[in-house]
């Protein structure tokens, strides 16, 4: 598998790591977009119906084909965090982290000590099924060095916030959603207020170097995005996908 986190270092690069959201509970559907030529995905377990068991077959089939499979969270509980990393995620969103607190909390559950509580797994697919080396050693490195943590702003006290949250030890990128942050400011996408609330996270996490992402609905939006110097996105998500190209379709034929 090739990390997202190699991804973003990756010397030359002239697009930044493209993913897309995954939220239809099919191993199919994460065949098809790696195939396609995206190079991660985020299983979508905050919104979407996925279970353990279909994360698990989700995060396999992206690991077999080379796709870095990051899982949204759907909370900052403790015991979702350890299961899907030890089934090999390569990183995690955590939905709404709104301030230090929250982010050290989420941090911590998904580092192992001294760093947090992420207990010893090895024996798990994360762990090459125990036999990953001598005391599990690439299981924990790679859960320290590679593991993505990255949390989600999106909310408005989260973008006052954003300093403290950027400033977090263990934070490996941030994640802009701007779904959430219009709708807890009660605005549309499109009003200044909220582009303005997104580019001083963007600003912030520039200035602290830390790799920001957000999504785009579409390649056009994505390229404008690009040229504003985000780190990673995700374009679109497969009910998306499959909608748009659905109603092209039907409406090309009627038309
Ligand atoms: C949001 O925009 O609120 C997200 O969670 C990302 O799509
Ligand atoms: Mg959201």
């Amino acid at each position: 598998m090739t990390w997202l986190k190699d991804l973003l270092g990756e010397p030359g690069r002239k697009v930044p790591p493209i993913g897309t959201f995954m939220k239809i509970p099919a191993v199919e559907t994460v065949e098809i977009v790696a195939l396609a030529g995206f190079d991660f995905i985020v299983l979508d377990y905050e919104h979407a119906p996925l279970t353990l068991s279909d994360l698990n077959h989700m995060i396999l089939v992206a690991r077999a084909l080379g796709v870095a499979p990051v899982v949204r969270v759907p909370d900052h509980g403790y015991g979702d965090v350890q299961r899907v990393l030890d089934a090999g995620a390569a990183g995690l969103f955590f939905p709404h982290v709104s301030d230090r607190a929250e982010c050290e909390q989420v941090v911590r559950q998904a580092s192992h000590p001294p760093y947090g509580t992420r207990g010893a797994g090895g024996g798990m697919r994360a762990g090459n099924w125990g036999m990953a080396g001598r005391g599990n050693a690439s299981y924990v490195k790679d859960g320290v060095e590679k593991v993505m943590r990255i949390p989600m702003i999106e909310e408005k006290v989260a973008v006052d916030n954003a300093d403290d949250i950027l400033s977090v030890p263990g934070v490996d990128a941030v994640f802009i959603g701007p779904g959430d942050l219009s709708m807890t400011m009660g605005l549309k996408m499109t009003d200044p207020e909220v582009q303005s609330a997104i580019e001083e996270v963007l600003k912030k996490a520039k200035a602290a170097r830390v790799p920001v992402g957000t999504v785009s609905a579409d390649a056009a939006g994505a390229r404008r995005l690009i040229d504003k110097g985000y780190d990673f996105l995700l374009v679109s998500n497969d009910t998306g996908m499959l909608a748009r190209s659905a109603m092209s379709l039907i409406d090309e034929i009627r038309a």
